[in-house]
């Protein structure tokens, strides 16, 4: 029985294009500045997302992380929403070790922030203040169901933002799924932020690694952060050979997992037990709950011994992304193995 992992996209193996890749790159001493594939998947990284600059990080929290460091100074605030990645899921490193104050507005269904509250957000030159430094966006929005924001959305903060003196940084882990979901190319979706960090471990399939982009300054000012955080990595371009594979030939293929997410919802809310947390599937994660009457844990259970993985996370909906490693005939049979779990939980329930 084939195990369908729906828990993350970031579960993706690299393909064997990547795999040969990443045998065969060419490698030099990055903290020297000297491997010459790390230095091209950075030039590409840059010029696909219309900055001047770009920093091949560990991972997405350590991007999200160095663009905090660089932006703001110890005792800053920072705004961001409060279902925001960089809140919830990034161990509190912004605080811990930025010394900055998270200062959270609401965040919609559509994972955008409102700008009044934005702007009532931002601190006025009052000596009992923090200093607010910096405006952080997601997009795909992954607490709100890979939801998209727009260029316009985008722009209309970022203006609001440099009005004021502050920065925006964006969290692209999924800019791409943004992207190929717009229909337009993800440096649109980032051309007024000041920073973007993008994923290459996600959807794209590479099994390591995110870069940050930016203006040459701020880049240059972020990879002695990088340094600090112990992410020089030496020979990376073994890990960037694939890199480059990912940008080069996993993008337009997203509208696969977002057409099978859909496809996953639909069977989804076809399913007693089962509804929908969202009102549309944007891209490649669904969200959804279970009736009241049946168990959690025992559904579960029962999906583990179905061979179907799905994430759960305390009092939020069963999240299921979709990605390249799960085909269509995949979900169908994910869907056959949890209609029947669903059955078995109603009759138990009905007893
Ligand atoms: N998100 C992971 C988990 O941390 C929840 C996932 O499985 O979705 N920004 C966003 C929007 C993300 O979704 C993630 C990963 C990150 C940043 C962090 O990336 P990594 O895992 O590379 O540190």
């Amino acid at each position: 029985m084939k195990v369908i992992d729906l828990r993350s996209d970031t579960v993706t193996h690299p393909t064997p294009e990547m795999r040969k890749a990443m045998f065969e790159a060419e490698v030099g001493d990055d903290v020297y500045g000297e491997d010459p594939t790390v230095n091209g998947l950075e030039a590409m990284a840059a010029r696909m997302m219309g900055k001047e600059a770009a920093l091949f990080t560990t991972s997405g929290t350590q991007s999200n992380l160095i663009a905090v460091l660089t932006h703001t100074n110890h005792g800053d605030e920072i705004i961001l929403g409060d279902e925001a990645h960089i809140f919830w899921y990034e161990v509190g490193g912004a605080s811990v070790l930025g010394g900055v104050i998270m200062h959270t507005v609401p965040t919609d269904s559509c994972g955008r922030l409102n700008l009044d509250d934005i702007g009532r957000a931002i601190r006025s030159k009052d000596i009992h203040y923090p200093q607010t430094a910096l405006i952080c966006l997601e997009n795909t929005h992954n607490r709100c169901g890979g939801a998209v924001l727009t260029t316009d959305y985008t722009n209309e903060v970022c203006n609001l933002a440099h009005r004021r003196g502050l920065k925006v940084h964006l969290d692209g882990a999924r800019i791409f799924n943004a992207g190929v979901a717009l229909g337009v190319p993800a440096r649109a979706l980032a051309q007024s932020v000041d920073s973007v960090t993008v994923c290459l471990s996600k959807g794209l399939s590479a099994p390591v690694g995110s870069l940050l982009c930016g203006s040459k300054g701020f880049v240059e000012r972020a990879r002695k952060f990088r340094k600090m955080l112990g992410g020089g990595m030496r020979q990376a371009g073994v890990i960037a050979g694939a890199g480059i594979v990912a940008l080069e030939t996993m993008i337009d293929r997203l509208a696969e997992d977002h057409a099978n997410a859909r496809r996953l919802a639909q069977g989804l809310a076809g399913i007693r037990g089962i509804t929908l947390a969202q009102d549309d599937i944007p891209t490649n994660i669904v969200m959804f709950h279970l009736s009241p009457e049946l168990s959690v844990v025992e559904f579960m259970e029962g999906l583990e011994k179905a061979g179907v993985k799905i994430g759960l996370r305390d009092g939020r909906p069963f999240r299921a992304v979709t990605h390249r490693m799960v085909s269509s005939s995949d979900i169908d049979g994910a869907l056959t193995r949890i209609e029947a779990v669903c059955r078995r939980l109603r009759r138990r329930a009905q007893k």
